[in-house]
This record gives structure tokens, C-alpha cells and sequence, in this order.
């Protein structure tokens, strides 16, 4: 009987130290999974703000035992004495050190604010959780950005557009009166990655969210919010002078319109004197703006900026413009629009421009609006949720897509002068810096859709910090946090050719923009019947009997010459141009010889079948992980693999199937028939495809 008892006893410990524990992905990369609690008086905070309660908190949350740790202010006492080099923080950096303090040892977290302290903290859980030890322990960062702010682009019916990940997290409707527990976490979470703005609503604005109802409902997520450093920002429906205020005009140079806008605003500040500021989509997709009234850009951003400015607000100002009546390229004319106005912009206006001249494509070349703008500080955006990289269901880690756009060389101020460089204000000596990042978070309870979605959300903010990091270096420390450091390799392997494996079963070679109308869900390269030409996919990929690419050189659009002398020179010629970007730029001809020594035709079936081995390998890959991860993940993450394997065969398939009708040419030897007629591609329709606008 007692051995009985002993057995149990030991399969009952087995079980709790194995994987069998369930997890629903809920806690993120925040698992804290150490079964210990750290004994009350080993955590000493020094002064009471709210940050610092909940600096402690996390700490206790999370810590494994260890202490004293001492998270104190740079001007306490003890703290001033050791002579740290603490200036260089600035008000968010943080710096971690086992010290003396007095006559304790102690690991002391310090830094010039309490946000500073708040992030320090997270970076100490992260060092642990990684691996790392409290044992004479040195750790020191500050951001490079500024601002690093998540773009929700959330209706306030719930409906996020372009979301994967459930309905929008803000219940618009319980607010103010129920703050949930959800908004916290959510807070944590971005804290935790020095996430420190967030614009709750999407730039598709409605001007409901300027009302007074629901300033309210934003100040209370502000309430929430504010003792983990973020800040809420709102997306500002141009026209809402007419809409709201009775006005016959939103005409930006009208005083009626601006006394508006800075009675909104001061209206904004009093529930929420912290507030951002202003994000603004305008003259783009049928959004109103100041081009309305024959105004520039400029006009209406430094409108917007002069009520803000008394309250310390800011502007970031979309430069995602292209007019449906412009016949330019569409890749030019962001460009076209904007950099004229460089110089003109309010200095509490920073513009906003997404990583490539289209739109969030697998791949696209780096804007040209990146060091064209010397004068006025330019923030990037990205899109974390996967519009065109197979909505939730794909694994699609996008670090590496974050790293080759900050690391891209503009040559604007000769060689090194990094996309990184110009949105961290060191090339232009700008003050006023930032990124944003498309968020990819909704109601379900893994928040992002999928356990490795959670990635993206990480990746961006890590590098929102830091754009020098690795794609790599941050893979590990999420994968080490979010499932345990024994598979970070095998999961690092899986997640940093994934997003290059999207490209190839999509989008080759430097396509883009081939999807289906509206959801973009799937692929539908043959559309051509579109009222827009540049709505079409046959606008862009422009294949014919000879060979295919849109002809951005001067003998076509010329868009290349958007770039500095040194880029241009190199994207003009297909012999200078990367592989990865060739189609983007160049129209060529399909028995071209690629570098491999295949014709053009060949090499890009090739790589529709290297996009789709790889996802087949991570099957396998993962499949061989099983005993080392929580069923529940494991499960979800093994299906949707599997959908991932079904739709890349489709991807390459409905795409060869359609290139052959165009070019006549044979399938390569060795390579699989399409599974289907080209007419049974077309055929495909999916009316409630998620995250559609309607
Ligand atoms: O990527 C496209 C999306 C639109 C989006 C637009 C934008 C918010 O298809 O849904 O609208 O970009 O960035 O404004």
C-alpha cells in the first residue's frame, strides 16, 4: 500500500514537471512557469508610484526565490552614491547591477523614471527566463525610437479589419464602467517588450470615436494603461468637423475648423492629460483630407499638430497615399506626393510610412521616402498582422522581414545610411523618432491568433527598441520563453526560414500584391477586371507571351529613380538588382538565365516548390517536438501546419497553373502538375473570409 502511495506520489511530480500541464497560450511569452514564489521581503521598492507597484509585482509574479533586489530611482541616496553611468538612459533605459547598496548586497534595477525601473524590471525576468543568472549581474539598455506604438485598426462595432485574432480586444460597449482584467495583461505584455503607445482605433475612422462617449471609454483604457508607460493615441477622421461639429468644411486653413479641433483636443486632454496624440490616414482609399480643399498634407498635419501642441501631443501623418484618378505608378506616388513637402511639417508632426512603396507585401524593397525626407522625421510602419502572408494560420515568423527593411542601406548620406539609422534619427539628428507596428491582437485567448503569431507581436517590440537586433536573438529569447529552452533550437530553425518560404510559395522573385480581390485571401494573379487598374493583380506582375515584371526602370515608370543615386543605379539594371527584388523592378523576358543557371521560367517554379518543402519540413519538425510541448499549443499549432501545407500547395499550383495559360511554356521537368484546372482556381470564393472591410 505505501508503495502505492510512493508511486503516485512520484507520477503526481512527473506529471507537474512535464508538458502535460495544459497552456492555452494565454500568458504569452510571460509563463513565468517556475512553481516558486519569491519570499515577500526579497523585492524592496524604494519610493511608491504606481509603476513601481507594478514593476514589484511583475517581479514577485515572476521570480524564482532570488533576492534582495532593489528597484530604486537614480536620486535615491544609496544609489547616487555608487556613481553609476546613468545619464545616458535618458527617461526610459534601464540599468541592472549586482551592487553594494549601504551594506547589503543586492541586485539593484535603477534607472532616471519609474517607467525605466518598469522596463528594467521585465528585463531582469527576461535575462532569467533565458537563462541568465542574478550572479554579478550587469545588465543596461535605452531605446533607440521614441515612440513604438502598436496601430489598432479596430471598428468600434468590434470588427478588427484586417484581424486574424478574434474581435477587437476593446469591449467599446462595457466601457468605461468594466476595465478588463484582459487590458492589464495587455498592457504587461507591451510593457514588457517597451511597447509605449497605442492608437486604439483604426485610421479607417469613423469621427464616433471624437465624442464624448467615447473619450470616455479611451480614458479608461488610458487609466489602465498609464502605470506601464503607455500612452493612447487616436486615430482623427479628417472630416469630423462636419460630421460632429455642424461645419460646412474640414478645410484645414479654415479658423472655424481649426478652433474645432483645438476645442476637441482640449476637450481630449482634460479626461486624458497624457494623451499621444493624433494618427491620420487622409486623401487615401476614399478617406477625407486636406487635398479635399486644394490644401497639401503639410496644411492639414500642422493644423492637427497647433492643437496639440500646447499639451505637449503629436501627429503622425500617413504617408499611404494613392489616388484611384492618378495614373503614375502606384510605388511612385507616396514619394510624389510627399517629398516636396519635406521642411514644411510642424516640428510635433513626425510622417508615417509603411516599409515598402505598395502595401505590406511578403516582400517589397525598401520606400524611397527613407532618406528623402532629411527634414522631417520619418516613423515606420509595419503590419504584424498577416494581411498578405496567410492571415493567422500560417507560420510566418517576420523578424527577418523587420530586419532586411532596417537594415536596407538608402545611401541617402552615402553607404550606411540605414533605413534604421533614419527612422532612430541619427542620420538627421531628429529628435522626434518612432515605429509602429499593425497590431495582431484580438479577443482569442491566445491573443494573436496562433502561438507563433505571438512572435510577431514580441519581435516588433524588441526591435522597436533596438532595430539593430538580430531577427535570430529575438526568436531565441521568445521561443526559450514561450516553450522551454530545450527546443528553442529546433523552434528558431522552424520560425527564421518561414517567412522567406511565404515569399516563394506566394510571391517570388519579387512579386506582390497577387491575392484575391478584397480579403486577399488565397491567390488571384488572373484578376483583371477590377474599375482600377492598380486594384488589379495583372497591374502589377504584367506577364505576357515574352516574360513578366513591372518595368520600374526608365524605360518604364522610372520609379527607381525615387531612390538615391547609389540604389538606383544598382535597381535599374536587372544585373545589379537582387534576385529577391528582380520582377519588382524589371519586365524580363522568361528564358532569362537566373543566377542558378535556370531560366527565369524554371527558377520560379523552383522556388514555388522550395516554399512549399519548407513548410513540409516544419511539419516534420514539429511533429518531432510533441513530447516537449503542452498538448493544446502543440495541437493547434500541428493544424494549422497542416492548413499551411494545403494552401502552399494551392499558392504554387493555382499560380503555375495560371503563369502557363500566359507563357506556353512546358511544366520543367521533375515539377508536380497544378492538382487542378486553371478555371477550377479561378472558381474558388471565400464570401466571409475574415478581416475584410465591408
Ligand atoms: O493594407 C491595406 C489594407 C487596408 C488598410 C490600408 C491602410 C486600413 O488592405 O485594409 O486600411 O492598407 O494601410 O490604410
Amino acid at each position: 500500500m505505501r508503495a502505492l502511495h510512493r508511486w503516485i506520489a512520484i507520477a503526481a511530480i512527473v506529471l507537474v514537471g512535464t508538458s502535460a500541464q495544459a497552456e492555452d497560450g494565454y500568458d504569452l511569452w510571460m509563463r513565468y512557469r517556475t512553481g516558486q514564489t519569491v519570499a515577500a521581503d526579497a523585492i524592496e521598492t524604494r519610493g511608491d508610484t504606481p509603476s513601481l507597484r507594478v514593476a514589484a509585482a511583475e517581479l514577485r509574479r515572476g521570480l524564482v526565490g532570488p533576492g534582495p533586489i532593489v528597484l530604486a530611482i537614480a536620486t535615491d541616496r544609496d544609489v547616487a552614491a555608487l556613481h553609476l553611468p546613468l545619464s545616458a538612459l535618458g527617461d526610459e533605459g534601464y540599468l541592472i547591477r549586482s551592487v553594494k547598496l549601504g551594506d547589503r548586497a543586492v541586485t539593484l534595477v535603477t534607472a532616471n523614471t519609474d517607467r525605466g525601473i518598469l522596463y528594467g524590471a521585465f528585463a531582469l525576468l527576461r535575462h532569467l527566463q533565458t537563462g541568465g543568472s542574478l550572479d554579478r549581474i550587469a545588465l543596461t539598455s535605452t531605446p533607440r525610437i521614441k515612440l513604438r506604438v502598436l496601430n489598432h485598426w479596430d471598428n468600434l462595432d468590434g470588427v478588427v479589419e484586417r484581424g486574424y485574432a478574434g474581435v477587437s480586444l476593446w469591449d467599446w460597449w462595457t466601457l468605461p464602467d468594466f476595465r478588463d482584467p484582459r487590458y492589464t495583461d495587455y498592457a504587461r505584455a507591451n510593457a514588457s517588450i517597451g511597447i509605449n503607445g497605442t492608437v486604439l482605433n483604426n485610421v479607417n475612422a469613423k469621427a464616433d470615436s471624437l465624442t464624448a462617449p467615447y473619450i470616455a471609454k479611451a480614458a479608461a483604457l488610458a487609466d489602465v494603461f498609464r502605470p506601464y508607460g503607455i500612452k493612447v493615441y487616436l486615430s482623427a477622421r479628417f472630416s469630423a468637423p462636419i460630421e460632429l461639429g455642424g461645419l460646412k468644411t474640414a478645410d484645414p486653413l479654415d479658423p472655424q475648423v481649426a478652433a474645432w479641433w483645438k476645442a476637441k483636443t482640449d476637450e481630449i486632454y482634460r479626461a486624458i492629460p497624457d494623451f499621444g496624440g493624433f494618427l491620420v490616414k487622409a486623401n487615401s482609399e476614399g478617406q477625407p483630407g486636406p487635398r479635399d480643399y486644394h490644401r497639401s498634407h503639410a496644411d492639414g498635419a500642422n493644423m492637427l499638430a497647433a492643437a496639440v501642441r500646447p499639451h505637449g501631443g503629436i501627429v503622425m501623418w500617413r504617408a499611404f497615399v494613392y489616388a484611384e484618378t492618378d495614373p503614375e505608378d502606384r510605388a511612385k506616388q507616396a514619394y510624389t506626393e510627399f517629398k516636396p513637402l519635406d521642411g514644411k511639417f510642424a516640428d510635433n508632426v513626425i510622417v508615417q510610412v509603411k516599409n515598402g512603396a505598395i502595401d505590406f507585401q511578403p516582400r517589397e524593397p525598401f520606400h524611397p521616402l527613407f532618406g528623402a525626407m532629411p527634414k522631417t522625421p520619418l516613423m515606420i510602419e509595419f503590419q504584424i498582422t498577416k494581411e498578405y502572408l496567410g492571415f493567422a494560420t500560417h507560420l510566418a515568423y517576420l523578424g527577418p522581414m523587420f530586419a532586411e527593411t532596417l537594415s536596407a542601406d538608402t545611401m541617402a548620406k552615402g553607404v550606411g545610411s540605414t533605413v534604421a539609422k533614419v527612422i532612430d534619427g541619427s542620420l538627421d539628428r531628429h529628435r522626434l523618432t518612432g515605429i509602429a507596428g499593425v497590431a495582431n491582437i484580438g479577443r482569442d485567448r491566445d491573443w494573436s491568433g496562433s502561438t507563433f503569431n505571438q512572435a510577431n507581436w514580441y519581435a516588433f517590440g524588441r526591435m522597436a527598441w533596438d532595430p539593430t537586433l538580430k531577427a535570430d536573438t529575438v526568436a531565441r529569447e521568445w521561443a526559450a520563453m514561450t516553450f522551454s529552452p530545450a527546443v528553442v533550437e529546433p523552434v528558431v530553425g522552424m520560425m527564421m526560414g518561414s517567412r522567406e518560404a511565404v515569399v516563394d510559395y506566394m510571391t517570388p522573385l519579387g512579386l506582390g500584391h497577387l491575392m484575391a480581390t478584397g480579403h486577399h485571401y488565397g491567390p488571384g494573379p488572373w484578376v483583371a477586371d477590377l474599375a482600377r487598374p492598380e486594384w488589379n493583380p495583372v497591374y502589377y506582375h504584367r506577364a505576357d507571351k515574352t516574360g513578366i515584371g513591372f518595368d520600374r526602370t526608365a524605360t518604364g515608370s522610372n520609379a527607381v529613380a525615387q531612390y538615391a543615386p547609389g540604389v538606383a543605379r544598382n535597381f535599374a539594371n536587372p544585373a545589379t538588382t537582387p534576385e529577391r527584388d528582380l520582377l519588382w523592378f524589371h519586365h524580363v523576358p522568361w528564358t532569362q538565365r537566373m543566377a542558378s543557371g535556370r531560366t527565369l521560367w524554371p527558377e520560379m517554379v523552383h522556388h514555388y516548390d522550395a516554399g512549399i518543402a519548407y513548410v513540409a519540413n516544419m511539419r516534420r519538425e514539429w511533429d518531432a517536438l510533441r513530447p516537449s510541448i503542452d498538448d493544446e499549443r502543440w495541437t493547434k499549432t500541428a493544424t494549422y501546419l497542416a492548413v499551411q501545407d494545403r494552401e502552399a500547395h494551392w499558392w504554387r499550383d493555382a499560380s503555375i497553373a495560371y503563369w502557363m495559360s500566359i507563357n506556353g511554356l512546358a511544366l520543367p521537368a521533375g515539377a508536380a502538375a497544378p492538382a487542378h484546372d486553371l478555371a477550377w482556381y479561378k472558381a474558388q470564393r471565400f464570401p466571409h473570409a475574415p478581416g475584410n472591410p465591408q
